[in-house]
């Protein structure tokens, strides 16, 4: 008792979740598109559309179908039901070759039965006596599954995914048969909830062969996963179990949970399939240090080490202009710039520092990327796409890699330019250079007021004039002062302005390396990660979805 409970708790939770579900399902087959098999998505896009035609068409009928093979006496029991002698009952093997229809209830059926394409249809007329208990019922009789001929098991084969429940019919004679049980029972096995199995012409059997043959059956649908479809034992010559059988349909017609059920059961199988097909590994997040050696690589092809050491050297030479005694100074403005050679000359010489304008930036001139930095390049975005593709199926690990490759053409490009439009920092932290240039042009006044102090002495002693008054400082001529100390000071002023310029120039090379790896990183994240990650979303949102309906 308890476990029909809980079983008519789970069918009523079933048709509740049913429209959210086919929402979920119809979502991961968009998400899944073009990277799982096409077979198994054109199969849950089917579902999809015919859950959605099928729910349009009536929620309130409930179409029953009689399957089973040739003669095991569908027809008979159609006939039986329906109070009729509509279908043909025959000796000849197979009978039936269309499937009919027969439809109890106020409602018209004409829909349902344009849709499912039978042609053969009868209503009936409403029957005081045992019929109103049938109301809303769609009964079919079907073909047998196990014909010779073609046409009998396709049109078996259509109908079987479309009605709402099915009624197994089998007969003491064939009833294990490998056509019926591997064919359609077991790949069933998700619909044991809309399915029965009728054991007709038990009227053949003795008491005990009955027991032997239901015990026999029973095993067989439990070892198939098919323990809780219902199995009953009827007659239709006799017409024994027939009252039985009409109020098993009767509570399935009233509780018209049926259809829902079906539908709920098709789109549970469809996406088991798909979630396997898919994956169900989760996705493995990249990973900081793989991200890093991207932007490494990238930045080491990019010339970034170049760069970063012509960076070094302009400032000392720069340095070394502004701060060094003035007449050696002048002999090195004869260098070439090694920034401006790379055409990255921000340094604002002349007073003027330039704007950072992207667009009128061009080329840098930085040396060409070789073959082997372009090798390790696409290793780095090779590896990077492997981590994120790690685990997942072939469809979406080879998106993954694609997307990873996406914008490869464009890459070498957007890196150049992000380096040409990087502050590398070099206009400021500059201010004392003036401060020692304008000491420097004061020692070199003095060497010169000293040195021509000194020619002056020199011109008077000469003509025998009268010297000019003895200056002395430190017990030494001023004017000798002047002109050697001035050169000596000047000298080790540039000595040691020559230290703190090195210590800018360390500071401004690993600055602007720094500052060149994070626009080199916003370039791959990207171009790079960002399609990467969009595709891993991607795949988790397919799979979270089929998840949910696992
Ligand atoms: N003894 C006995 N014979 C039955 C019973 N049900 C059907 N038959 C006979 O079995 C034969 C086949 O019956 P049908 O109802 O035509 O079988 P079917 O499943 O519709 O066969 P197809 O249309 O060929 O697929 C007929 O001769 C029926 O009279 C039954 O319960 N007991
Ligand atoms: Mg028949």
């Amino acid at each position: 008792m308890a476990s029909r409970g809980l079983g008519l708790l789970s069918r009523k939770d079933a048709s509740a979740d049913l429209v959210d579900h086919l929402r979920a399902l119809s979502e991961a087959v968009e998400l899944c598109e073009g990277r799982v098999d096409p077979a198994v998505l054109d199969d849950a896009r089917r579902v999809v559309d015919q859950a959605d035609r099928r729910l349009a068409i009536s929620g309130s009928a409930t179409v029953v179908a009689l399957a089973g093979a040739t003669g095991s006496g569908k027809s008979s029991i159609f006939n039986v039901l329906s109070g009729t002698t509509l279908a043909t009952v025959g000796v000849r093997r197979p009978t039936t070759a269309h499937a009919m229809a027969c439809s109890w209830g106020e409602e018209s059926a004409e829909d349902l039965l344009d849709w499912l394409q039978i042609p053969r249809r009868h209503a009936l007329e409403a029957d005081p006596s045992m019929a109103a208990a049938l109301d809303g019922l769609v009964l079919l009789d079907l073909p047998d599954h196990d014909s010779t001929e073609v046409d009998h098991r396709m049109e078996v084969d259509r109908l079987v995914q479309l009605v709402d429940m099915l009624v197994w019919v089998v007969d003491p004679q064939k009833y294990a048969d490998a056509a019926i049980h591997d064919r359609y029972l077991k790949p069933l096995a998700q619909h044991a909830d809309v399915m029965m199995i009728i054991l007709n012409q038990v009227d053949k059997l003795s008491m005990s062969q009955r027991e032997q043959c239901l015990k026999d059956l029973r095993r067989l649908l439990t070892s198939e996963g098919l323990a809780t479809v219902p199995v009953m034992a009827v007659s239709a010559v006799t017409g024994e179990g027939i009252d039985g059988l009409r109020e098993t349909l009767a509570k399935q017609v009233a509780e018209k949970q049926a259809a829902a059920l079906r539908l709920a059961a098709d789109v549970s199988v469809a996406a088991a399939k798909l979630s396997e097909a898919s994956g169900t590994t989760k996705v493995t997040s990249l990973t900081q240090s793989s991200i890093n050696q991207l932007t490494t690589q990238v930045a080491i092809a990019a010339g970034v080490p170049v760069v970063t050491e012509a960076v070094g050297k302009a400032w000392r030479l720069r340095g070394g202009l502004a701060t060094g005694w003035p007449v050696l100074a002048w002999v090195a403005k004869f260098k070439p710039d090694p920034l401006r050679r790379l055409h990255l000359d921000r340094l604002g010489v002349g007073r003027r520092r330039q704007e950072i304008d992207p667009s009128g930036v061009g080329r840098t001139s930085l040396p060409a990327t070789s073959g082997v930095q372009k090798a390790r390049v696409e290793t780095a975005v090779r590896t990077l796409a492997e981590q994120a593709a790690q685990g997942l199926t072939r469809g979406w690990a080879d998106e993954i890699k694609r997307a990873a490759r996406s914008a490869e053409d464009a890459l070498p490009d957007r890196v150049d330019r992000a380096i040409a439009t990087t502050d590398l920092d070099l206009a400021k932290h500059r201010r004392w250079w003036q401060l020692i240039r304008v000491l420097q042009w004061l020692l070199v006044a003095a060497v010169i007021v000293g040195l021509g102090w000194l020619a002056v002495s020199f011109v008077l002693v000469y003509f025998q004039l009268p010297p000019l008054p003895d200056v002395l400082w430190w017990e030494v001529p001023a004017p000798t002062v002047l002109a050697i100390g001035g050169v000596l000071a000047g000298l080790l002023v540039a000595g040691l302005a020559r230290i703190g310029v090195e210590v800018g120039a360390r500071r401004r090379a690993a600055k602007a390396r720094q500052s060149l790896r994070a626009a080199i990183a916003r370039v791959t994240g990207e171009l790079v990660i960002d399609p990467v990650k969009t595709e891993q979303e991607r795949y988790e949102r397919a799979r979270l979805a089929l998840q949910r309906l696992l």
